[in-house]
């Protein structure tokens, strides 16, 4: 494949954008090489603007569960952006995706849209805080709940990649109340409580985690969380950006049977637009303004396009009672294909797979926590992510993100993969 063009366009973009990219993990710095630069794309394929085709596996890191340029989400959004796109003013079609949104999620009766999953995790936090009157919270080291201050400690995604997880800037007075644990690790979760008695407003988790390629729950740890927080009256929040109205209609809440306090969501409810949202029950969101002393605002929040495509999308997916099996059964077909293949050719290596999340770790071990997603091999990751991408495949451009599998994506398009992956070793 040529990338001729993206390799200018490249050039250009790094003259006016900080490292070319709006956002680093697209600069490719995980795996060498220039990035490259999408014209457009519909269904299960990228376009990019060398006229490659691509079969696409980040799916805009998740959202894109129907596809690109899914027909009703496209059409939902031309119709309303004829007829004015911000007021920053109450809309119909707020509550209309609010109460969809509310029917659909286990446990939650009162939504608050958003415009990021950044925004969501941060104002969830806030939110927390100030109900349970208490300041220091607990996150998973390699968990990434966007880049606000609070999470931007051991944080995975693309902080982890640059080798810079805990970022400067962030104050150590921020950062003491961010107190890290371990995937998957109980015991180290109840130490950590027992040191911080009543001092621990929330413990903010990936339910999947996602940000360190995809990691399950191991039985009982969530669970064994979720009795922590009964015991020590902590709230729980389920970052379900990746997993949520992806895994399940009701997310990884339903899916694994756990109740979070306060889920926050990003990405897939905004059907690709720029859209997050946090929901609890309702004696919990009271507590935000104006109802409550918990502050917390937006000018585009609720803004009727990214409504539009949310609603489109949740309908879409509401509606259609065996779309996540399909998902579940092209993301197995896809496992044990590669799975094949790998084992053919003698290639350590652990897959991991949730749903529609997978990912493939250059690791001898069950990977279940951020230490042994980092002790994969990244040097053979990194030449696997170029003999796919120069096959037609689209993976992520590093080892710690997921794979996002799109209903659009035929089992020739598996078949492709799992074919590429054969010639990759
Ligand atoms: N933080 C995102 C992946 N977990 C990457 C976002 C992007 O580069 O668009």
């Amino acid at each position: 494949m040529i990338y001729k063009r993206s390799s200018e366009l490249f050039v250009a973009a790094e003259k006016v954008i900080p490292g070319g990219v709006n956002s680093p993990v697209r600069a490719f710095k995980a795996v060498g090489g220039t990035p490259i630069f999408v014209k457009e794309a519909k269904g299960a394929y990228l376009y990019d603007e060398d006229g490659n085709k691509l079969i696409d596996y980040i799916n805009s890191w998740g959202p894109m569960v129907l596809g690109h340029a899914f027909k009703p989400v496209v059409d939902a959004v031309v119709d309303k952006a004829k007829k004015g796109t911000s007021f920053g003013m109450p809309t119909q079609i707020e509550t209309e995706i609010a109460e969809l949104a509310v029917s659909m999620v286990p446990n939650i009766d009162k939504i608050r849209f958003v415009n990021s999953g950044t925004e969501a995790c941060m104002s969830a936090v806030r939110l927390a805080r100030g109900y349970t009157q208490k300041d220091k919270i607990i996150k998973f080291a390699g968990c990434y709940h966007g880049h606000s201050d609070s999470f931007l400690i051991q944080a995975g995604s693309g902080a982890v990649t640059f080798g810079a997880p805990n970022s400067p800037g962030v104050t150590s007075g921020t950062a003491k109340d961010t107190l890290l644990a371990r995937y998957n690790d109980l015991e180290n979760v109840k130490e950590i409580i027992e040191l911080n008695q009543n001092e621990i407003a929330c413990i903010i988790i990936e339910p999947v985690a996602g940000n360190m390629g995809c990691i399950p729950p191991e039985k009982g740890f969530l669970e064994g969380l979720r009795e922590l927080c009964n015991k020590y009256n902590i709230l729980l929040i389920f970052d379900e950006v990746m997993t949520g109205f992806r895994l399940a209609k009701g997310g990884a809440q339903e899916l694994l049977g756990i109740n979070a306090d306060i889920v926050c969501f990003g990405k897939v409810i905004g059907g690709g637009l720029p859209v997050g949202a946090f929901a609890a029950r309702e004696e919990i969101m009271n507590y935000l303004a104006p109802l409550g002393p918990v502050y917390q605002a937006g000018t585009l929040s609720g803004n009727p396009l990214a409504m539009a495509a949310g609603l489109a999308m949740l309908k879409a997916l509401n509606n259609d009672k065996d779309v996540f099996k399909r998902l579940a059964d092209k993301t197995e077909y896809l496992h044990k294909g590669l799975t094949r293949v790998l084992d053919n050719k003698k290639i350590t290596h652990t897959i991991n797979r949730v749903g529609s999340m997978i990912s493939v770790h250059f690791f001898k071990d069950k990977v279940v926590d951020f230490e042994s997603a980092a002790n994969g091999n990244n040097e053979t990751f990194k030449a696997f992510f170029h003999s796919m991408l120069k096959n037609g495949i689209y993976i992520a451009p590093s080892a710690f993100e997921t794979w996002f599998i799109t209903d659009a994506l035929t089992y020739e398009d598996l078949d492709k993969t799992i074919e590429a992956c054969n010639e990759a070793f």
